[in-house]
């Protein structure tokens, strides 16, 4: 009988971001980031939660190698706080916060553990915030220069370069809902923000070639968007929510132009962008991550912006404590709809894990047990997927740790660890057991 394996050379990981575990965000002379003002501002995040403290990683990262090495994982992705590399965004650089990431390289290089690093996860220095942010055409030039600072310091050690983290979320959550810096609802400054998300990546990518060594991708959220019933104004809605959240950002950078259905979507919001960006914005890339959570089924509905489609409970689904269905066949079909619409680039999922109440701990053990199973499932579903010719060459679980949900403070768990906010004591879930054998048997565990 044939044994169900993931490949050898498959990268098996764990993710976080700066903001959301660091905490320390001012230590040794880092700057404000947008999120650290964001977080100060009345009634934004629940409970008046912000990133001061969060998972105390900037103290306590020697430790926490350690417990990401006991998962026996391969690689590990974390992101960069640009705020503390440069204090004002640009300018004189801060040695100290660099210092902090190089520590943690040569840390996590020392227990055979590949850095899997992203520039951008959402944090912007608060100065350039302050000069407009993304909607600076500028911002380009910015981090391209923050890019290539790190690349000098770190590219000897770090191998795999992730340019943004999620860009639709930074576009759609804080330029359309407004619950994310700036916190604003204008579907122009929403279109010109995504654009220079998109130079920001090609300027980042150009600066990376300058030195042939290493990988660089970009990270992007994507979920299959199904219409709630054979309607056409709903079948209709589901291709527009798709081509807002899915292709959006993907078909600039790999066909080199925008979905048809944007600029009717935005009408008048929609901005004449200059033709020749569009030859940064596609500079190749070497692989794409994949974020994946959830599916949505789709209804039409008008007074939704831009996309018209109200997302539609599904009775006999389980949903996360994000409100997210359940849906690992999910991930198998976007993994196979990007082989067929973009061709046969390298994959990763770089995210995927799921929110749920975790029962109180038991004598030293937190039995998360719809966490393994949520788990479970989308592994198998990406073990199909590259049964079926996917080139996926990793995944990481989102995530390490408990940690700061943005806008949900401390009340959403993805941990595989469990954090006691209070102690900062860690605690392996049942999960972190389950995922140490998915990464030793290469998912045989998976099939038994
Ligand atoms: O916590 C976030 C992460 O920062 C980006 N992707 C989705 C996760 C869960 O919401």
């Amino acid at each position: 009988m044939e044994t169900k394996q993931f490949p050898d050379n498959f990268l098996w990981g764990v993710a976080t971001s700066a903001y959301q575990i660091e905490g320390a965000p001012l230590a040794d002379g880092a700057g404000p980031s947008d999120w650290h003002q964001f977080t100060r501002e009345n009634g934004r995040i629940v409970d008046g939660g912000n990133g001061d403290v969060a998972c105390d990683h900037y103290n306590r990262y020697d430790d926490d190698i350690r417990l990401i090495a006991e998962l026996g994982v391969g690689a590990y992705r974390f992101s960069v706080s640009w705020s503390r590399i440069f204090p004002q965004g640009v300018g004189p650089k801060n040695p100290k916060g660099l210092d902090f990431y190089d520590r943690l390289v040569d840390g996590l290089l020392a227990r055979g553990i590949e850095p899997f690093l992203t520039l951008h996860h959402w944090d912007l220095p608060a100065a350039l915030a302050a000069r407009g942010g993304w909607l600076n055409r500028d911002s380009s030039e910015w981090f391209g220069e923050y890019a290539h600072t790190l690349f000098r310091a770190l590219k000897d050690r770090v191998r795999f370069w992730t340019t943004h983290n999620e860009p639709w979320v930074v576009m759609h959550n804080g330029y359309v809902k407004g619950v994310h810096p700036p916190g604003r609802a204008d579907l122009s400054q929403a279109a010109t923000t995504a654009h220079n998300l998109l130079r920001a990546h090609g300027r980042a990518v150009q600066a990376f070639r300058a030195d042939p060594t290493g990988k660089i991708g970009v990270v992007v959220n994507l979920e299959p968007k199904d219409p709630a019933s054979g309607d056409p104004r709903d079948i209709a809605a589901a291709n527009a929510a798709d081509a807002y959240m899915n292709r959006f950002f993907l078909d600039p950078l790999l066909l080199g132009s925008y979905p048809k259905e944007l600029p009717p979507l935005f009408g008048a919001a929609w901005p004449a962008f200059p033709e020749d960006d569009m030859r940064l914005i596609r500079e190749p890339f070497d692989y794409l991550g994949v974020n994946y959570y959830t599916r949505s089924v789709n209804r039409a509905d008008p007074a939704v912006a831009p996309d018209g489609a109200a997302p539609v409970r599904q009775q006999d689904s389980t949903y996360t404590e994000m409100g997210w269905e359940v849906h690992s066949q999910g991930l198998a079909r976007t993994l196979l709809w990007l082989k067929q619409r973009y061709g046969d680039i390298a994959l990763f999922v770089t995210e995927n894990g799921a929110a749920f109440a975790d029962p109180p701990e038991e004598r030293g053990a937190i039995r998360d047990h719809a966490r393994v199973d949520y788990l479970r499932g989308h592994l198998r579903a990406a073990h199909q997927a590259i049964g079926e010719g996917v080139n996926l060459q990793g995944y990481f679980v989102w995530s390490l740790f408990d940690n700061f949900e943005w806008t949900f403070g401390y009340t959403k768990r993805f941990g595989v660890l469990g954090v006691d906010f209070a102690t900062q004591r860690r605690t392996p879930k049942l999960s972190a057991e389950f995922y140490r054998e998915t990464v030793g048997s290469r998912g045989r565990n998976l099939f038994t």
